[in-house]
């Protein structure tokens, strides 16, 4: 197996707040998230948009970026443009990611139904993607309040595999903040 060291590129991306320059693709292998968690944000306030990097399943776990059950926590101001970049860091299960209603985030299996946003969601979320896979989706965040981002691959989320999106009135910018380990 072969592991990829990315966060090189995603700081050059950070600190130039260019979205273009964050489009990471693993050719063979999948991505280890970057340490600091401030690098799975890249936000632009003059364009109102960010990209949330998301790396599914560290160490094989049912987890986002190794944190699970809510540990990561982003803010987004209302009505901007959220991407979510999905890739599957786990060699042993399929994962997939959608921002769902936040009730919803701990069904065995979740339908789709529960997609908070249109297009929130990698495509067919119940089957999931498979190690290595990079996926990307978009959605205008048009709704305040709070909403999961969780995998849609059954009983993944009933096992801690969601995070939490909180879309904000109040919110200048995008933010970040995490209670696990990093
Ligand atoms: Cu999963």
């Amino acid at each position: 197996m072969t592991r990829k060291w990315l966060s090189v590129g995603i700081a050059v991306a950070t600190s130039t707040g260019l979205l273009s320059a964050c489009s990471v693709q693993p050719a063979a292998g999948a991505a280890t998230p970057p340490a600091a968690p401030a690098a799975w944000l890249t936000t632009n306030a003059r364009t109102k948009s960010v990209m949330w990097k998301v790396f599914a399943g560290e160490n094989n776990g049912m987890n986002f970026n190794g944190d699970s059950k809510g540990q990561m926590i982003v803010t987004v101001p209302l009505n901007w443009r959220v991407t979510v970049k999905f890739v599957n860091t786990d060699n042993a299960q399929a994962h997939s990611a959608m921002i769902v209603r936040y009730a919803d985030r701990t069904a065995v299996t979740i339908p789709e139904t529960s997609v908070a946003f249109p297009h929130a969601s990698t495509p067919d979320p119940t089957d999931g993607t498979s190690y290595g896979i990079s996926q990307s989706f978009q959605f205008i965040a048009d709704k305040p309040g709070q909403f999961a981002l969780v995998c849609g691959v059954p009983g993944h989320g009933a096992m801690g595999m969601w995070d939490t999106l909180l879309i904000s009135k109040a919110a200048k910018t995008a933010s970040i903040r995490t209670r696990g380990s990093h």
